[in-house]
């Protein structure tokens, strides 16, 4: 009996010191057990109740014990110090008496300045600004865009797959189809992000950014889309003597299509924007009636203006995020 109790009082007393994470409550601990009135203290006293001859076994054991929990107490003694030692020095390190480092202002990263530019004036020429998913399904990336089944930019070697037969968006359009689908004209719209395509070189980032436009109501015309881009494209450049022209082309989500190409003054062109008629078919696709709404859409790569803009050469320097890059846009 009295054995199976003093293995019990050893055995809460190891746990008690080991939970112990400072020295004031280590000693507490130790005053529970070996104390005037700790529970190995009062196992001595009742030792002189016992029959003489049961004396000197019992009084080794708890004697034992004594010897147990005392090594118990040193060893985490002396962790315990190590700890405070390991912080002090951990402290020292740092050495709080130095002068702090301060912390470099940051700022925003020229492409998020350019983007938030453009959203700007688009707002300012009556636009709102629309958002959409990274992720997309087939018919609000290429179906309702009047991509047939066997276009080329469906294939895996121009777009990204992911689970499901889903994609990365390959342009931020979706984003216009979804406003479509939602939203009854009069419809004015941007609709900027990141987009993906199988692609990378010099020239070319796997992710880069697209902001595309949209302006449906009964009467939009050709006229409207030159006079909103010219007007964007002074207002961005901060310049009166910027030249722009049409030039034919195909897109399969507009028709007729037109490239628009900028110069500086007396400068070579250069192409800036994709855009044209939304397509019939487009507007079919989100329950628009062609015979009754009309309008046009555009795309841009905002990455490409911003080179224009700050006189960088080459796309790659605005995604290696190099400080020294960097800290010249602040
Ligand atoms: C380019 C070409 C373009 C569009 C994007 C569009 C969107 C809808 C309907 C019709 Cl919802 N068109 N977007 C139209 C023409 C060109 O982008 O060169 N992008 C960088």
């Amino acid at each position: 009996m009295q054995a199976n109790e003093l293995d019990r009082i050893v055995t809460t007393a190891l746990a008690d010191f080991a939970q112990c994470d400072d020295p004031a409550s280590l000693e507490n601990a130790k005053a529970r057990y070996l104390g005037k009135t700790g529970a190995l203290t009062e196992q001595l006293k009742a030792l002189s109740k016992l029959p003489a001859a049961e004396r000197p076994a019992v009084g080794a054991a708890i004697n034992d014990a004594k010897a147990k929990l005392e090594a118990a107490l040193n060893a985490r003694r002396a962790s315990l110090a190590d700890a405070k030692l390991g912080r002090a020095l951990a402290a020292e390190a740092l050495d709080v008496t130095l002068p702090g480092r301060g912390l470099g202002i940051g700022a925003l990263h020229p492409l998020t300045r350019t983007l938030d530019r453009v959203e700007t004036l688009f707002r300012s020429l009556g636009f709102e600004v629309a958002d959409g998913p990274e992720i997309e399904d087939d018919f609000h990336n290429f179906t309702a865009l009047n991509t047939p089944e066997n276009h080329p930019a469906r294939s895996m070697q121009d777009t990204f797959y992911v689970e499901g037969g889903m994609v990365l968006r390959t342009h931020t359009s979706p984003i216009q189809i979804r406003y479509m689908e939602t939203h009854a004209p009069p419809i004015k719209i941007i609709a900027p992000g990141r987009v993906y395509r199988v692609d990378s070189d010099a020239t070319h980032s796997p992710m880069f950014h697209q902001v595309e436009g949209l302006w449906i109501d009964h009467d939009v015309t050709f006229a409207d889309l030159k006079s909103v881009l010219t007007e964007f494209l002074h207002r961005f450049f901060e310049r009166d003597d910027i030249r722009i022209r049409f030039r034919p082309s195909f897109f399969p989500f507009t028709e007729p299509s037109a490239e628009v190409d900028m110069a500086f003054g007396a400068g070579d062109w250069l192409e800036i924007f994709g855009s044209g008629q939304v397509h019939p078919n487009v507007l079919r696709a989100v329950g628009l009636d062609p015979e009754a709404w009309q309008g046009f859409a555009f795309g841009m790569g905002p990455d490409r203006l911003a080179m224009l803009r700050y006189g960088v050469d080459d796309l790659r320097l605005f995604y290696e995020n190099d400080l020294r890059f960097l800290a010249q846009f602040t």
